[in-house]
């Protein structure tokens, strides 16, 4: 029999209901000492609350979040909440010596997210970050590819996330599902809510990033608040295109942008090596490109990797269906919490932790910087 964790869900949005499919999922196809138990959900509305609760089976709700965290009966807690909360949440969560997973990005800034860290750390709880793209079995696959020394010396890595669903000048900013375009909310606009997934990706492929230089835009200036009524300046990045150094000595270049018109979730990203490349695409997410320069000249081409194959060979497939049959997006949030439960079985940290996360905001800081100060700016 598995022993319970007992979650508490802080927010019902979008990452919400991917979090709780997880773990509602998770024990019927992962073997695992801890099994989560839908304890309690929490959020301000006791009507919206309830009825998400109701749907994936929590047991409980709670409407003030200090409640849910210093409940006897939870174990861990779900931050799914915009990010300007984040913060406040998971230090109270480290004194009540809960653990935590928490929504990307960290934090605000940098500073908010040391804090965070000191606490988690202080505490010796459990922490994670949600950066789900590192466990699409294909990207996972590229991660053994380059540690076990396939691609030789790195060159490029190249990454873009693109989207098309703000490009309306009517729509408003603040509020449930459009805090994304509230700076007060969000902090940033895509460089934290697209690219810093590119650059976790990035940093647990290729490595730190010593230094960048960036540039941001705004295309639509003012949106009505929905919280205020009134027009407002719009204080986030619409788009983000970066160039850095890796400390490997590679190059990146980057690009978000929330303008892109028909990509709608459009995460691609290509990394090019003295033997061999990579490349991935989100839309075809179960597919890896790899080339290699040692195959025979005659035969030689990109080839494409269905990444679905068992007996331990592809990430995680063995878990799924039978060979052939490919999974979805929402299985990386599955791979998460299984890794999770795993590492909290044996006591062991599980990346991305706060302090991995710590290092793709202080970069997130950095492209934010340069595109003010039109400057190079170390991380
Ligand atoms: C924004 O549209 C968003 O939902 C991000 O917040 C997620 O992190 C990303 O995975 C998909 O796009």
């Amino acid at each position: 029999m598995a022993k319970p964790l007992n979650i508490g869900m802080i927010g019902y949005g979008f990452m919400g209901r991917a979090h709780s499919n997880a773990y509602c999922k998770v024990s019927n196809f992962f073997d695992l000492e801890y099994e989560p138990v839908l304890k309690a959900a929490c959020a301000r509305n006791e009507e919206n609350i309830k009825a998400f609760a109701d749907n994936w089976g929590y047991e409980s709700v709670e409407t003030d979040w200090r409640k849910l965290v210093a409940r006897d009966d939870i174990d861990a807690v779900d931050i799914c909440v915009p990010n300007n909360l984040h913060k406040e949440m998971a230090i109270e969560c480290a004194k009540q010596g809960k653990a935590i997973l928490c929504e990307k990005p960290i934090a605000m800034d940098v500073a908010e997210g040391e804090e965070m860290c000191k606490a988690v750390e202080d505490a010796g709880v459990a922490n994670m970050v949600w950066y789900n793209y590192r466990r699409v079995p294909a990207v996972t696959m590229a991660k053994q590819l380059i540690d076990e020394g396939r691609l030789g010396r790195i060159f490029h890595y190249r990454a873009n996330f693109l989207q098309d669903w703000t490009i309306a000048d009517d729509l408003p900013q603040g509020g449930a599902a459009l805090w994304r375009l509230d700076a007060a909310a969000a902090g940033s606009g895509v460089t934290g809510d697209l690219l810093a997934h590119c650059i976790d990706t990035a940093i647990w492929l290729n490595g730190g990033i010593s230094d960048v230089t960036a540039m941001t835009e705004t295309f639509i200036k003012e949106r009505t608040h929905s919280l205020t009524g009134k027009k407002q300046p719009v204080l986030i990045d619409d788009a983000c295109t970066f160039m850095c150094h890796f400390e490997n000595g590679s190059l990146g270049l980057f690009e978000s942008t929330r303008y892109a018109r028909g990509h709608k979730a459009l995460y691609t990203l290509e990394i090019n090596g003295e033997n061999a490349s990579i490349k991935w695409d989100l839309h075809d997410l179960h597919r890896l490109e790899y080339f290699d320069h040692s195959d025979e000249g005659k035969m030689r081409g990109w080839r494409s990797i269905h990444v679905t194959d068992h007996g331990g060979e592809h990430p995680y497939m063995d878990k799924w269906w039978v060979p052939g049959l490919q999974i979805g997006y929402e299985h990386s949030f599955v791979h998460q919490v299984a890794d999770f439960l795993a590492g909290y079985a044996q006591g062991e940290a599980v990346s991305p932790t706060f302090r991995d996360a710590l290092e793709t905001q202080r970069v997130c800081d950095a492209v934010l910087q340069s595109a003010e100060s039109k400057q190079w700016e170390n991380v």
